[in-house]
């Protein structure tokens, strides 16, 4: 299997993060994407080859150029105020208030984000963009025929809405490929995510469209983050009605109950009869991650991969969350394995 991969991931380091009253060293961190990488080539699991640069244009096909311009040029603004901390966020718009964009940075960038996870470095456009230039190298390689490809993100994305970053993520990959693909003709996509965390930014943006399939397998946001979306009874509006689904599981959960959610899943997402598969691939389901309360091993990996294969469609992976950093490598390459088990019918 092909991988797409591009250093600029390294120009986002974000300081810290605020959890559980204290400030904390960001757990989405540059070895993340080091310890994939390294496993890849570990494993031979292919070629690994840099983007090629396909410029704004699919990228406003999801999000807005009002978003995409401040987002390039908060940096600067912030270093205009003689600032070199990371630019963070720190009050929204919420119910009382008024949906208004404010002219200056704070209030700007309270609009275009949901919480305070997403620093702003003087790197992080660079980076986003980079990532978003990685997951449309990997699209356009099954474009061209390949059936399944890599896409080694970071950040990660499927938080990230239309005009909203938060949650680590600025710029929907998964969504730009999506997206991508219906462009170049396919007619109906089915985005499969399986991070820890309910990919709000993606459901958001394709919630009203009957060409793409969400379905999101996830901690229960009664209790985990992002708490206001991913619950069971959002099924799509309008003309996407039932193309949404969600698999809100309880903290505790074990492959045998996820399993059975991605089990229904596939079903979903075979009966859409979607043309292509775009895999939100997050591993922060693991039993060690930090941050997460789901109980998968490495070798459970192994069968997520075996039974997305089973659909039998190309599929793109994109790399989203996953914070115990010495296995993550481990666990999202062996969900590659896995498909490529099926695949070589070994
Ligand atoms: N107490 C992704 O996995 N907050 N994003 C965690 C923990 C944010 C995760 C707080 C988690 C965002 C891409
Ligand atoms: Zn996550």
């Amino acid at each position: 299997m092909l991988t797409i991969y591009s250093d600029d991931h390294r120009l986002h380091h974000g300081r810290c993060e605020l959890i559980d009253g204290k400030l904390m060293p960001c757990f989405e961190m540059p070895s993340r994407a080091d310890h994939v990488l390294d496993r890849v080539k570990q494993r031979e699991l292919g070629p690994i080859q840099a983007p090629t640069d396909f410029g704004r244009e699919p990228l406003l096909r999801v999000h807005s150029a009002a978003y995409l311009d401040f987002f390039e040029g908060a940096w600067a603004r912030w270093a205009a105020m003689n600032q070199e901390g990371d630019l963070l966020p720190f009050t929204w718009p919420a119910r009382t208030l008024r949906p208004i964009k404010p002219r200056g940075l704070h209030g700007e960038l309270g609009y275009y984000s949901f919480d305070g996870g997403a620093p702003i470095t003087a790197g992080t456009w660079q980076a986003a963009y980079s990532a978003a230039q990685v997951a449309l190298t990997a699209q356009a390689a099954i474009h061209n025929g390949a059936h399944s490809a890599f896409a080694l993100c970071r950040p990660p994305g499927h938080h990230a809405a239309a005009e909203v970053m938060g949650g680590y993520c600025y710029l929907n990959n998964a969504a730009i490929a999506a997206q991508a693909f219906l462009d170049q003709g396919k007619g109906k996509v089915a985005i499969l995510d399986v991070d820890y965390h309910h990919g709000n930014g993606t459901q958001d943006i394709f919630y009203a469209r009957n060409d793409v399939f969400f379905a999101s397998i996830h901690g229960d946001p009664t209790d985990e983050f992002p708490f206001f979306l991913g619950y069971a009874d959002e099924t799509g509006e309008g003309a996407g009605e039932g193309c949404n689904v969600n698999y809100p599981l309880p903290a505790g959960s074990d492959w045998a109950a996820w399993s059975a959610a991605l089990e229904d899943a596939c079903q979903r997402i075979a009966a859409f009869d979607a043309e292509v598969i775009v895999v939100s691939l997050g591993v922060d389901t693991f039993k060690d991650d930090p941050i997460s309360q789901f109980k998968l091993d490495s070798p459970d990996y192994l069968a997520m991969g075996e039974r997305i294969a089973r659909l039998g469609k190309p599929t793109l992976f994109v790399m989203e969350g996953g914070y115990a950093v010495e296995e993550i490598g481990i666990n999202a390459v062996n969900v590659l394995e896995g498909f490529q088990r099926v695949q070589t019918g070994a």
